[in-house]
Parts: C-alpha cells; structure tokens; sequence
C-alpha cells in the first residue's frame, strides 16, 4: 500500500444533499484517486444522521465528540507559566461521522485520531488541532460517511474501502527524526509536519523499510544513542502471531528488524527495552476471527490465557527470543525497565483481570474490581537457563490507575521517578525511597499526565507534570496545568484557561523545540 497525497479537499463543490445522493458518491470517491469498485449508497438518509444518543457516534463515550479543528493563538494564561520551548502533544479519538446503527456496539478506541498542540515559548501559549488525515479519513470525508465498521475488523468495511489503511492514528503521538508520527497498532505510523498539523504521509514506512504492516503506539528512544526502538505486532497480516522488532537511528534510517513468533496472537500495547534487550509481553486479549467474522471487534479477553513476557537481545537475530509464563496480571503500560547484566526489571501498570470492559470476555464477566492497576515490577532472570518463569510483586499497592509513565529521557535504564493517573488525580512515585504523593487539583479531573524536564538536561524527574485537568464545576471545561514536580503543595505553577473542552486524549508527548524542525 502505497502513500497517498492529500486528497481531503478534493470534492465535487455541490451542496450537501447533492452530493449525497447515489450517484455522486462514487464521483466524490474517485475525486480523491481512492482505488476500488464505487459502493451503493446505502445510508438511511441523504443526510447525515446525527444520533440522538452520543455514545453511538462512532463507539465513543459520551461528549467527547468535539470534531472541529482549532486554531486558537494566545491562549490565557493563569499563573507564571515556566520558561519552557517546546510543544505539548496529545492525541485521541474523536469519531468523524456516526456509524450506521449496525455498528453501534462499536468501541471508543475506533475513533479518528484527533491531534491538539500546546505551543510554548516566552510566557505563550498557542494551541491548534488537526485531524490526522489518513486514508480512512480521506475517503470518509470525500463520501461524508463513516466507511469502516467494527473496530480492527476489516470484514465490517464498506466495499469501497478494500485495501486502504484501517489506522485511526488515534493512540499516541511522538516526535523523531524531526517527525510527528502519529500511531495507531493496527497500521504505519501517519507523518504529520509538528509545527502545522499538516499530514505530510498518511502511510510512513521509514523510506519504505518497515518490515511490518503494523507498528506499536509506544516506540521507545533510547536516551543515550537517540536511537528509536519498536516493533509491530500482527505484522504480517490480520490476526497473524508474528511480531516484528526494528530499529532506527536518529535520522530515521532502518538499523535492524527481526520478526519472531508470539505464542498466540493478542494484543501487545506496550514494550520495553533496556539497553541489552527487547521485552514484549502478550496480553490474554486474544485476536478472535470467529467473533471478527461474526461482525464484532478484533479482540475477546479469556483469562484462561496464560500472559507471556518475551524478551530477545537487540541487534540479534531473533531466534534467542524467550518466552516467560508467571502471575497472569492484565499490563498496559511500562512506566521503566533496565537491566543489571542479564537480570531485567520492567515496571507497569496492570490488574489481575481485563482493564477494557468495552471487549467482550470469553469466560467470566468484566470484574472491575479486578480490573483496578497497581504498578506490578516484574523480574526475569536471563543467566537461569532452565527457568522459564517471571517473577512479579506490586509495589504501592495503596495507590490504583493506569497509565503509567516516566522521565522519558531514563527509559532503558535504572529509574528513580514514576507517574500514574490515579483516578482524578496524578501519583508520584519516588522508588528510591519507596514514598508516593498524590497531585490533586480541586474541582478538576486529570487526564493522563506526561513529564516536562524543567531544562532540556535537568537531572531525572526534576520538572513539571503538564495535563489536561477537566473543571467538574463547568461541565468539563478545560484548563491545562502545570505542576512542579519538585513542590506539588504550591499547587499549579501555570494554567492555560481554555475557554471550551478540548478534544479527548488517549496519550501525550512533550517535545523540546531542540527536537523539532527549525522554523
Ligand atoms: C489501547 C488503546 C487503543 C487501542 C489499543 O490504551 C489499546 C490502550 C486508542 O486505541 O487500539
Ligand atoms: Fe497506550
């Protein structure tokens, strides 16, 4: 599948309910070069029609639809905003056109990937927002329909949509090579120009060398090369237990790639990487093609799964790779990993049962209580020829959430600092001293933080944890805040005051201008 150009805006200029009709919708898609045969239209009304209930536009939770792209320069800023230059990233979910009702019970992880950007420089703050013009955008928006079914289930597309990317870009977002690449698991990153939002390649392969059809939402840089590590799962097709783990410096270019083979295939949010290994680790969320061809999504927890932790050597060849049983724990995100020798330690965060009660479950009911995260450090030892087991214990186990994260700048080497979103609040954990604290702000929610050096070469963990904080006392208004990490009981160095709710965030990313092109 090869990158097309931006074809967004190359409609047929008739009015709506023109363009609608039947016989113009094939126009509408063949004006932007999309291949395949012209489908029959076969929405209920030539318009578009808006459900009454907003959990089924598109699968998403209700009122996180936002949909309009935003400029918005000097945003107000409450506070003294901290000497930074750099940009904060987000992304996440925001469906672009209702599914038709056959599709409702789809989930909110299916929704196109909306980009936001907090510009800081000088005491200012801009902000802007793009949708991340993939092909599934690009052919939605020529036919002003949603196209594509069920999430990860390529059986549910319209006809007309045969063979053009799936990805959403809707999880994560990461700037290298000078890049914004823009990730969804199931597809190639999207290249989007970090200063405009512009899609600059809707389907990046690293010069065509990505040796997979799919490519994580959670690469990792490694601090002391600047080189990016990664892999894709599923990566030789739907459903497929091959999983591909490459490399690439820091200008971009292919440096290595293996492909190995997964005991079954599920999904595989996150990795880890120290300095000697790779570490992947398969979740009982199994890929379930007889629910896929029953028209469901891509994925069915059944805990009678065992978890496995794969870890194989970077720059080998792959066939050293070691899989792990132990504890089965529900992971999602690695917050730190090293390694003293062959001996691994790799920290996330993870229940004893499924986190996301929107896939269905193969045995027992979704359990929330089981599904609560607690930070779970895992040990493996390599030197043990003979033992193919994990060990795993919680750590603070007073403290439950999800999405952890870390001092990006120390990912693959031993850590002091870690974070987690912890209900409406942010935790701080010191592991030196084994002490949490807890980042409230009152009357505001916190989505997930991410950290901010307070210099591009401040020593580990000192900065500001920046975030979007939700006013519950106007209906979810939203501010940006920034908090010290080193003197969190001042509270809010800085809030960026918006004056609506911005778009939903799965994930965000800081990146300091020293990254990022030169204007
Ligand atoms: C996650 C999110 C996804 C997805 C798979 O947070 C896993 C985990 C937003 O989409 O497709
Ligand atoms: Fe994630």
């Amino acid at each position: 599948m090869k990158s097309r150009d931006d074809g967004a805006t190359a409609g047929p200029q008739l009015g709506r309910r023109q363009f609608l009709g039947a016989a113009t919708i094939g126009a509408g898609v063949a004006a932007t070069g999309l291949s395949g045969p012209a489908a029959a239209y076969e929405g209920p009304s030539p318009q578009v029609d808006f459900p009454a209930d907003p959990r089924t536009f598109g699968g998403g939770p209700p009122s996180t639809n936002n949909r309009a792209e935003i400029d918005l320069f000097d945003c107000e800023v409450e506070g003294h905003l901290p000497d930074l230059d750099g940009c904060f990233y987000r992304v996440g979910p925001d469906p672009q056109y209702p599914k038709p009702a056959k599709f409702s019970g789809d989930i909110p992880f299916d929704g196109e990937g909306h980009v936001s950007m907090f510009r800081i420089k000088d005491g200012h703050v801009d902000y802007r927002t793009r949708y991340a013009r993939t092909q599934r955008w690009k052919a939605q928006h020529a036919a002003r329909r949603s196209l594509f079914g069920m999430y990860r289930n390529p059986m549910t597309d319209d006809p007309s949509v045969k063979g053009l990317s799936r990805g959403t870009a809707n999880t994560q977002l990461f700037v290298h090579h000078q890049k914004l690449l823009v990730f969804k698991e199931d597809s190639p990153p999207v290249y989007m120009d970090p200063w405009t939002l512009e899609t600059r390649d809707d389907y990046y392969t690293f010069g065509g060398k990505l040796g997979s059809q799919t490519h994580t939402a959670h690469p990792k840089i490694d601090p002391l090369t600047g080189e990016y590590v990664s892999f894709g799962y599923e990566a030789t097709g739907l459903a497929s237990k091959d999983v591909h783990v490459f490399t690439a410096d820091k200008n971009g270019n292919v440096t290595w790639g293996v492909t190995v083979q997964a005991p079954y295939a599920a999904m595989m949010h996150d990795f880890a990487v120290t300095q000697k290994h790779v570490i992947l680790m398969v979740t009982q969320m199994a890929a379930n093609l007889p629910q896929m061809q029953a028209g469901g999504v891509h994925f069915a927890y059944d805990s009678t799964l065992p978890v496995y932790i794969g870890v194989l050597r970077r720059g080998g060849d792959g066939k050293d790779v070691r899989w792990f049983k132990g504890a089965n724990l529900f992971c999602t995100h690695v917050m730190g990993a090293w390694c003293d020798g062959d001996r691994i330690t790799l920290d996330m965060d993870g229940g004893e049962g499924n986190q996301f009660p929107f896939f269905p479950s193969v045995r027992e009911p979704f359990d929330p209580v089981k599904a609560q995260g607690r930070i779970r450090r895992f040990t493996i030892d390599l030197t043990r020829k003979s033992n193919d087991t994990y060990q795993v214990e919680t750590l603070y186990p007073e403290v439950t959430g999800v999405l952890s994260r870390q001092d990006d700048r120390f990912h693959t080497l031993p850590y002091r600092w870690g974070f987690l979103s912890a209900g409406r609040s942010w935790a701080i954990f010191d592991h030196a001293n084994k002490t949490s604290q807890l980042v409230t702000v009152p009357d505001y929610a916190l989505s997930e933080m991410t950290f901010v050096p307070r210099k591009h070469d401040a020593p580990e963990g000192d900065g500001y944890l920046i975030g979007i904080g939700s006013s519950m006392k106007e209906a979810g208004r939203s501010d940006l805040i920034l908090v010290d990490v080193k003197d969190i009981a001042a509270g809010p160095v800085a809030r960026v005051k918006m004056p609506f709710k911005v778009v939903g965030q799965v994930h965000g990313f800081w990146a300091d201008a020293r990254q990022l092109p030169a204007v």
